[in-house]
């Protein structure tokens, strides 16, 4: 707790440019939880290394990502938003949660599997615990809840582990983090293969919508979407490719598939693509804008960047100095 707030973490990688699948599943969704939590949102530049990056391109990417936070609408003044290489905090206590791992359990990530098989020119230690510095992060701020994909709830799940052994042992240390589950955005589906969702490491740049394309771009990327064969724009599960246009076409205007079907009845496909590709034009054209402006002002970005890790590194040595007592380093002298 922070206050009377419970708290919130999450990070994002650097890698790749954000999609509309990321938007709507996740940032567009992060704006409304600062009310209720103390909110912590990280750009995971440490977990980004552990697969080759050009130095000068990760950088880039990662002011990129946390301009785009911001040009979504999380206020930095209410949000946690820094760069984890900001805070030593979580290099460190990934190493003392290192030596409360075991490697069988590290052997069992399936994303380990999945990315040492992609690289297999480069199965760094990193990549192997990759885990434990996703639960430091996590632990570091004493997370009550964690929004996260499908695909990160092992990795989760391990971080329980790690916290609960730790806390057998040392006493209550850690709070142990739960998965958020709360308003979840739906779950963006590729626009050339529908029954796989949409990624920002899609290599068909036509399969995914990004944050920054124009306004073109998106009408064409629409207008080419995968349809199915009933020439009608109905919600069911035999037709994926119309599903995933009207649960995109329903996250930007707010209107129900109900409402949507009724909108389209007696129309085309064509006419849909078109709508679609409006709205999301409508949703994305405020947020290209600010990000726009954020990034010519230099002096802005950078004071928000040193105050959020300023305030990130506060918390993070509360929850390192108890740690390094409770596992036997010596106290600084005051
Ligand atoms: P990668 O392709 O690099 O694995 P990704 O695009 O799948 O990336 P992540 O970085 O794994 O995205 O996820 C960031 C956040 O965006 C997570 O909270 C995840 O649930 C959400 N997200 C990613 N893709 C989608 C999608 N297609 N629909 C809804 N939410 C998504
Ligand atoms: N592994 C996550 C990113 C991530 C994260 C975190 C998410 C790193 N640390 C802590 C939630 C909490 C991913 O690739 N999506």
């Amino acid at each position: 707790m922070i206050g009377d707030k419970k708290v919130l973490f999450s990070g994002m990688q650097a890698t790749g440019n954000l999609t509309l699948g990321n938007y709507l599943g996740a940032l567009k969704n992060w704006v409304s939880l600062c009310d209720e939590y103390e909110c912590f949102y990280s750009v995971v530049d440490l977990h980004s290394i552990t697969v080759r990056q050009d130095p000068a391109e990760l950088r880039q990417r990662a002011r990129k990502l946390l301009t785009l936070y911001i040009a979504a609408g999380l206020d930095p003044k209410k949000n946690c938003l820094y760069y984890q290489s900001h805070v030593s905090g979580h290099a460190e206590l990934a190493w003392i949660l290192n030596c409360f791992t075991y490697m069988g359990e590290l052997n069992r990530m399936t994303q380990f599997k999945d990315k040492s098989a992609k690289h297999a020119d480069n199965i760094n230690a990193g990549l192997f615990t990759y885990p434990v510095l996703m639960a430091a992060d996590i632990l570091l701020y004493q997370a009550d809840v964690v929004p996260v994909g499908k695909d990160q709830l092992q990795h989760l799940e391990i971080t329980r582990d790690i916290a609960q052994r730790f806390n057998a042992i040392y006493g209550d240390v850690f709070t142990i983090p739960e998965p958020y589950l709360g308003k979840t955005g739906a779950k963006i589906m590729s626009l050339q293969e529908p029954d796989k969702k949409m990624s920002k490491s899609d290599e068909n740049a036509n399969a995914s919508v990004y944050l920054m394309d124009d306004p073109d771009t998106v009408m064409r990327k629409f207008k080419r979407a995968v349809t199915d064969s009933e020439g009608c724009v109905r919600y069911c599960e035999e037709q994926p490719g119309i599903r995933n246009l009207i649960d995109i076409y329903g996250a930007c205007t707010g209107k129900t598939s109900a409402e949507i079907e009724k909108e389209f009845e007696g129309k085309g496909y064509g006419d849909f693509k078109m709508a679609v590709g409006e709205s999301v034009v409508a949703i994305l054209k405020p947020l290209q804008e600010r990000f726009a402006e954020l990034e010519k002002d230099k002096g802005y970005l950078d004071g928000i960047i040193k105050e959020n890790a300023e305030k990130a590194e506060y918390y993070a040595l509360k929850t390192l100095r108890k740690v390094q007592k409770k596992v036997g380093f010596p106290e600084r002298a005051r």
